[in-house]
Formats: C-alpha cells, sequence, structure tokens
C-alpha cells in the first residue's frame, strides 16, 4: 500500500520537480500540498506557474492548496517533502515534527544541527540511527531528515568512493545552473551572457556539510571527517546540472585509474530510485568532460571525468542534475531511505 504523502512549498522549482517525481512513484500517493498563506484554498493550477518539462499531472492541478501549517495538513499523511525557503522551513519544520509528522527536508535550515540526520543514503544511511538521539533530544513524535545541497551533492559521492585513501585536502570550485536558485533567484539580465563568480553560502554548505557526511556516527555522537575542504561556487547560464571541478590530495598514493575503478565501483543501494551504477565515469585519454545525460538513471546519475595528476593532487571534474540528483530527487531517496528502514 502506498505511503499517504505531501509537499511542502509545493508551487516553488524543487516543489514542482518534487510533484514530477512523486506522482508516478508506487510507493508514494500525494496527498496534500501547501504553499503561502497567499495560495491557500486556491487548486494547485490556480496556485502554481508550473515550469517543469512535463504536463502537471492532472488529478494534481485540482487539488486545493493548503497553507503551511500542521493544522491544515491532514495528520493521516506517512511523509511530509520539504522544499520551504530556509527561514520558513527553520520555523515551521519543527512544528510539523512536534505534530508528529516525519519530514524529508532539502532545505537549509538545521542541515548541521547535530542530531539532524544529513543523507545521502548510498554514503552514510547509518547517520539516520541519529533520529533516536533527535528523539531523545526534543521530544517529537514525528522526525526531521535532510539532504544537502544540490552542489555538496554532486561531489561528495566521488569523494566517498575514494575516501579509503585517506581525504587530506579538498578544492571545489562549482559552475552552477540558473535553476538551482529558484525560478526567480538570478534575473535572466543578470545571467545571461555573464557567469556570476560568488553565490554566497554556497561555499560555506559544501565546506561544512561534506565533512558532516563523511564524517563517522558511533550511535551517540558524530563525528564529521577531518578532511580540509576549500569551495569557490559561480553561476553560469545554463539552465540545469551543476558541474563542479575538484582536486583532492590523499594519505595514499592514488592514481587516475585507481580514483576511475573506485569510482565505478562505489555501491549504490537498492532503493528504487538509487541510479546504477551511482556515478558513470568518463576517462576516456583525451579527457572528455562529464556530459549532463538527462537519460542516464533518469537524471539520477553523477558524471565523473577528466581524471589527472597534477601538482595538488588527482584533479577530475563531475556533473549531476541539480534538482532531480540533486534537492528534489534527494529528498525523495531519503524518504524511500526511511521507508525502507521502518520510519513511516
Ligand atoms: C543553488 N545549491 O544552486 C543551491 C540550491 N538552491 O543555488
Amino acid at each position: 500500500m502506498a505511503v499517504r504523502v505531501g509537499v511542502l512549498g509545493a508551487t516553488g522549482a524543487v516543489g514542482q520537480r518534487l510533484i514530477q517525481l512523486l506522482e508516478p512513484h508506487p510507493d508514494f500517493d500525494i496527498a496534500a500540498l501547501t504553499a503561502s498563506d497567499s495560495s491557500a484554498g486556491k487548486t494547485y493550477r490556480q496556485a502554481a506557474k508550473w515550469r517543469v518539462d512535463s504536463p502537471i499531472p492532472n488529478d494534481i492541478g485540482e487539488m486545493t492548496v493548503t497553507a503551511t501549517e500542521p493544522g491544515e495538513v491532514p495528520d493521516d499523511i506517512d511523509l511530509l517533502f520539504s522544499s520551504l525557503p530556509s527561514s520558513i522551513g527553520a520555523e515551521v519544520e519543527p512544528a510539523f515534527c512536534e505534530a508528529g509528522y516525519v519530514v524529508s527536508s532539502n532545505s537549509s535550515n538545521s542541515r548541521m544541527a547535530e542530531d539532524v540526520p544529513l543523507v545521502i543514503p548510498e554514503i552514510n544511511a547509518d547517520h539516520l540511527d541519529l533520529l533516536e538521539v533527535q528523539r531523545d533530544e526534543r521530544g517529537w513524535d514525528g522526525a526531521l531528515v535532510k539532504n544537502p545541497n544540490c552542489s555538496t551533492i554532486t561531489f561528495v559521492p566521488t569523494l566517498a568512493a575514494i575516501a579509503e585513501y585517506g581525504l587530506e585536502k579538498v578544492h571545489v570550485s562549482t559552475l552552477q545552473a540558473v535553476s538551482g536558485a529558484g525560478y526567480d533567484g538570478v534575473s535572466s539580465m543578470e545571467i545571461i551572457d555573464n557567469a556570476i563568480p560568488y553565490i554566497g553560502s554556497e561555499e560555506d554548505k559544501l565546506e561544512t556539510e561534506s565533512r558532516k557526511l563523511l564524517g563517522e556516527f558511533d550511535g551517540a555522537e558524530l563525528s564529521h571527517n577531518e578532511m580540509a575542504v576549500s569551495a569557490s561556487c559561480n553561476r553560469i547560464p545554463t539552465i540545469d546540472g551543476h558541474l563542479e571541478n575538484v582536486w583532492v590530495e590523499t594519505e595514499d598514493e592514488l592514481t587516475p585509474a585507481d580514483a576511475a575503478e573506485a569510482m565505478r565501483a562505489f555501491p549504490s543501494l537498492d532503493l528504487r530510485s538509487s541510479p546504477e551504477p551511482l556515478i558513470h565515469v568518463f576517462d576516456e585519454p583525451d579527457r572528455p568532460q562529464p556530459r549532463m545525460d538527462r537519460t542516464v538513471g533518469d537524471g539520477m546519475a553523477i558524471a565523473a571525468g577528466g581524471l589527472q595528476e597534477t601538482p595538488f593532487g588527482l584533479q577530475y571534474n563531475c556533473l549531476a542534475h541539480n534538482t532531480i540528483r540533486g534537492a528534489a530527487g534527494a529528498s525523495v531517496l531519503n524518504g524511500e531511505l526511511l521507508l525502507e528502514n521502518g520510519y513511516l
């Protein structure tokens, strides 16, 4: 029997992508859509300027949107997917957890809270056990699980694949798609024929979330990975797909061939939406760059390529669809992990 789910922030860019991914999903049944007070009472078709690359599913368009408050959402909803702006998420997600809802959230608030699991299932599914600490400390009947920033998701799986070589220093420079900024995040005049050399807060997310994701949870406390991470984030005029250039210095010798083999072999989970393989490596000798191929795992896979030795360690490029693999898809994967582990 499908799990009844809701989408908090259903009219935004990530909320729309969540609906596109959840509507055909056999494990989840969309039973609630929330948005701002001004949209409450409207049909979804009236409330949302739908801009996803597929039509609004019919039954979704006729659903009535509610305000984003626990009292407005049916209490038989098993799981809420949150794509709220972080300032709103910081306020209402705890209220939903207090009211007994389990929340799988893409919103950036609370990702670094010590009792909130920040999860990419293929990397640190065991961090879900933090929920026992969360419930003890907060007394919630519900639970809050976070997925990391889409630009974090683009490079951390490639690091996890080579972590056995001992990660010491990581430099990452990103070229991020406009869709990451949301439908109104970057004005077209600002970005057409331009590159914006600093996004602000992105850099800190990559530097801190990566160390939490690759940290160790001993059942009581989470210790973050001690590698040094430096990030520089840029916005470029492409619609979807974050491309990232990574340099990694490791304790043990790591050749491009070793890294390619490790990335190809990195195990994906057998969750319904887990891409197989998780990382597609392009390593022909002429250094082809990873290409955005939306048909690879339905946009859920990560592409890596151009692996080379440099004076600053191994250098390579990786690319992921920022709202299908990142953001919405990441929240759906965590929803599947919660379902598989009996939290729903
Ligand atoms: C961005 N990573 O691309 C963020 C997602 N909101 O702006």
